[in-house]
């Protein structure tokens, strides 16, 4: 995995004012074709069965090896504990790849306008700091015809609605995001986006690692033994920010109820640095 350029203060601004950033180059040429493989190992494994699908949840659970560099991305994670303080936990890792369909079917079309997972319509035009982001990357360079991502700049902070009928149509608000394979677009839940359809004649390969509070229920089932042997193996290095990814957050009961007379973002950096001051190293 390599190194985006820009500073995390820098995305962050741009997160607050935008809705979303994007952290270029994160996952490399090798760790693209691990997880295109992945995606091929766990879709020829219902392939023709009454589970037949091409979309996967759970994905740590069904393939940790492959998945856990990119739910503990420490870019990612640096960047998520900014916006959301050091409460990251995984909501959810799915794992697609969109079926191509026709140009006249996919004509004038768009996939489906949405805000995410844990997010309320916008009340104010401040920023308010989110339940939950969505750290979203494509497994090829998102062309036209590979069908690139739609969001509408700043619709996390505006009273945007979208009729039934327009929610599969182009918005005049919107831009269209051409990420390049192993890109990464984290968006805040409020930001109104969609997907275009596919129509390379090939499939889309896409990623999304959800993160949400450590107070809220996950998603994704973080019981089945893969999961629970890396919560077993964080326990053991001490490492909090692992362990809160899976649902254990043993700070919680004292930082969410810290007496918020102290700026958040003052707090949440001090806690961070804690929890990292705290992992055992070489254990
Ligand atoms: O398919 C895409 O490009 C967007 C996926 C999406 O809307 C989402 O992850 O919420």
């Amino acid at each position: 995995m390599t190194q985006s350029k820009k500073k995390l203060d820098e995305h962050y601004e741009e997160f607050k004012e935008q809705g979303y950033t994007l952290f270029e180059g994160v996952y490399n040429p090798e760790d693209i074709a691990l997880l295109k493989k992945t995606y091929h190992r766990l879709h020829e494994s219902v392939s023709g069965t009454a589970f037949d699908t091409w979309w996967f949840a759970n994905t740590c659970e069904l393939a940790p090896t492959q998945m856990l560099p990119a739910v503990a991305n420490p870019l990612i994670l640096d960047f998520a504990e900014l916006v959301l303080g050091p409460f990251v936990q995984l909501d959810n890792l799915s794992l697609a790849g969109f079926p191509s369909t026709s140009q006249t079917e996919a004509q004038g079309k768009v996939n489906g306008w949405h805000r995410d997972r844990w997010a309320t319509y916008p009340m104010t035009e401040d920023y308010v700091s989110p339940l939950s982001i969505n750290a979203i990357s494509y497994l090829q360079e998102l062309t036209n015809e590979y069908g690139p991502l739609r969001v509408i700049p700043g619709s996390h902070r505006q009273k945007i609605d979208i009729n039934k009928e327009d929610r599969s149509r182009p918005h005049k608000e919107e831009q269209i995001l051409h990420l390049k394979a192993g890109d990464v677009a984290v968006t805040h839940n409020g930001l109104i986006h969609s997907g275009t359809p596919n129509t390379s004649g090939d499939t889309r390969y896409f990623f999304s690692v959800y993160y949400n509070k450590s107070w809220l229920k996950p998603t994704d089932n973080h019981n089945g033994p893969n999961v629970q042997r890396i919560i077993k193996e964080a326990r053991s290095r001490n490492d909090h920010r692992l362990l809160r990814l899976f649902g254990v957050d043993e700070q919680l009961d004292v930082r969410a109820n810290s007496g918020f007379l102290d700026a958040d973002e003052q707090l949440w950096a001090q806690w961070a640095a804690a929890d990292k001051a705290a992992v055992k190293i070489g254990n």
